[in-house]
């Protein structure tokens, strides 16, 4: 049995699908071969509302629950994880985040325009020095008057190339990490720049920038919480990341089965198609099985967000699920499709190199283990 859509599920399945089908499936592979931003395709989906996700009407999302949002980010997916990763990172990383500790004014400043792809934002947690060990950060924000002065630098940021809003993560006192802070710093600020990055393995016509604040000037009002909560920010924005990085491994997941059994059926060896061979049907349904898992432990965490209550554990299960399974059906994907599956004419390469990353970023795969742990066991392996 089918995972049961209500209606604005299904229906929320269907567009998604549809627009992936028409405006994205045909310019995935070269947008990937030529690290191109699909800078159209995101200000159409704007357009159509489709960066709405859960943000509530009043400040111009649409409102969805989390099963919808993350049916969104499968379908994009599916069909290309760099247009998902500017998806998931606008709302997961930002949007929501501003909605959960934002002020008024500034919820009602940024979210209309990141709901309508107007502005694109981008998260700056990740530093040169620190990945994991995301306490220890370098970036400063100095009191000043009239405000704070940044300085610092940040590295692997989606989005960081093209956005027009950064959530910036800082210290505040060089003394105690426990005093860091959230700032919602506008791009074109004196003394902001962003570099893009080349050469990446996958999510190749995805932005990643590095960013560079020296002296960046910003008011007081761009302070998002109060100082001594920019972790706790950052961990509340990852438990939505993380969400959606596994909802996009679905996708793939999902796209990895799918051109399978279409190939496996199309394709003969010694008299009968692939599809026949029993070891091709355990690679299928090894990615049933995964896929199956996949979505009941993601649209666990979903329901939970939905209720509103806790769900780090859930979303670490969830992200670390996703993430290794995709890896394993794309892996398998190849496999099935033997020469071919080498070739960028089928999406499977694509979808292997697109997954490669996500048991890395927003959390390794070892750090979903730790804190999955760390709950069953009551004891935090970073003490
Ligand atoms: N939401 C809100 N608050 C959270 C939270 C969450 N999901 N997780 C932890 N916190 C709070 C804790 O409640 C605690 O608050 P108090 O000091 O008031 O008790 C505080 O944050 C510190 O929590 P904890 O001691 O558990 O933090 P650790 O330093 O042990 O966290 C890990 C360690 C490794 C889990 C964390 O640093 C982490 O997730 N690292 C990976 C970061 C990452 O994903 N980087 C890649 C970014 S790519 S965008």
């Amino acid at each position: 049995m089918d995972f049961e859509l209500n209606e604005t599920q299904r229906l929320i399945k269907d567009t998604a699908a549809e627009f992936a089908q028409r405006r994205i499936v045909p310019v995935a592979r070269e947008n990937d071969e030529k690290e191109r931003y699909p800078a159209d395709i995101v200000a159409e989906m704007g357009a159509l509302g489709m960066f709405g996700g859960p943000i509530p009407e009043e400040y111009g999302g649409a409102g969805l629950d989390y099963i919808s949002y993350a049916i969104m980010n499968e379908e994009i997916s599916k069909a290309c994880s760099s247009v998902r990763t500017v998806l998931s990172v606008q709302l997961s990383l930002v949007a929501t985040t501003i909605l959960k500790w934002g002020s008024e004014a500034q919820k009602k400043k940024y979210l209309p325009r990141l709901c309508t792809a107007e502005w694109i934002g981008c998260f700056g947690l990740t530093e040169p020095d620190v990945g994991s060990d995301a306490q220890h950060l370098k970036t400063f924000a100095e009191k000043t008057p009239d405000g704070w002065k940044l300085n610092g630098q940040k590295i692997w940021i989606s989005n960081g190339g093209v956005a027009q809003l950064a959530l910036v993560i800082a210290q505040t006192d060089r003394e105690s990490p426990r005093r860091m802070a959230a700032f919602l710093v506008e791009t074109d600020l004196p003394g902001f720049e962003a570099r893009t990055m080349h050469g990446k393995l996958g999510l190749r016509s995805s932005n990643t920038a590095e960013l560079f604040l020296a002296n960046v000037e910003v008011p007081d009002d761009a302070l998002m919480g109060e100082v001594g909560d920019g972790f706790k920010v950052a961990m509340s924005a990852l438990d939505n990341g993380r969400y959606s990085v596994g909802a996009g491994c679905l996708g793939i997941a999902q796209g990895s089965l799918e051109a399978s059994v279409a190939y496996a059926k199309e394709r003969h060896t010694f008299g009968k198609p692939i599809a026949a061979h029993q070891l091709v049907q355990d690679m299928i349904a090894r990615m049933v099985v995964d896929i199956d898992a996949s979505r009941l432990l993601l649209y666990r965490a979903g329901e939970l967000k939905n209720a509103g209550l806790p769900n780090t554990r859930e979303t670490s299960i969830a992200k670390y699920y996703c993430t290794e399974a995709a890896l394993r059906c794309a892996n398998d994907a190849i496999q099935i499709h033997g020469g071919m599956g080498y070739s960028n004419e089928y999406p499977v390469e694509r979808y292997m190199r697109d997954a490669r990353v996500a048991t890395i970023y927003e959390g390794t795969s070892q750090i979903q283990k730790l804190i999955i742990a760390g709950f069953e066991t009551g004891i935090r392996a970073f003490a």
